[in-house]
């Protein structure tokens, strides 16, 4: 018996740059898609677990249709909320990003009726690891409550203490900055 998932998702994969000549788009793949819970356990099971992964890699686990890039359609009016774990010998990266990628299968960071999370990222850096989520828009008209609610769930997940910030930031500011260190637009 299979258990259908709300939605059919994607596993993507960054490789890191072999040489100064590859590009974001050489390093980018996609992995694999499923729509079931047996399925989703079967890849978890069968890949490397982030812990394990070279430094500059991710993995990106986006809903199928939808490439983990800011120039997507549907990414290109959005943000993400995002935590940098700098001490990567204490934290339990392998079970925090169990939960994030659950919670995203499982439609937990969102109410039934809101479209806006895109997906999640883990990104395997040299001094932390920084594990993202991806919603649609960035609170302009009207959705700045539904992202600070999901903002609230994702900070759960991690399980950040209530001293730590959770940051959200627009794809189109992290565009212009050259890189993820864009000014923030909402805390929780
Ligand atoms: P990062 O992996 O988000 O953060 O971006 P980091 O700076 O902590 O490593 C690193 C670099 O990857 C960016 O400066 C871009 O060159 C490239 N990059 C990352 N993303 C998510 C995109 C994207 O969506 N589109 C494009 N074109 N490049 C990206």
């Amino acid at each position: 018996v299979k258990h259908p998932l709300m939605n059919q998702w994607s596993l993507w994969f960054t490789k890191p740059p072999s040489g100064k000549g590859d590009n974001w788009n050489d390093l980018l793949k996609e992995v694999v898609s499923f729509d079931s819970v047996e399925e989703f356990w079967g890849v978890y099971n069968n890949i490397t677990a982030c812990s394990d992964l070279a430094i500059k890699s991710d993995y990106h686990l986006f809903k199928k249709g939808v490439r983990p890039e800011w120039e997507d359609q549907q990414n290109k009016h959005g943000g993400k909320w995002a935590y940098q774990f700098k001490d990567k010998k204490l934290v339990n990266i392998n079970e925090l990003w169990l939960h994030t990628q659950l919670a995203a299968i499982g439609e937990t960071l969102e109410d039934e009726g809101d479209n806006e999370i895109m997906g999640v990222v883990i990104n395997v850096r040299k001094g932390f690891y920084r594990i993202g989520l991806w919603t649609r828009t960035t609170g302009k008209g009207g959705s700045k409550d539904t992202l600070m609610k999901i903002g609230t769930r994702f900070k759960e997940v991690l399980q950040l203490p209530a001293t730590e910030v959770l940051e959200f930031s627009g794809h189109t500011d992290a565009a212009h900055a050259g890189s993820t260190r864009a000014k923030a637009k909402h805390t929780v």
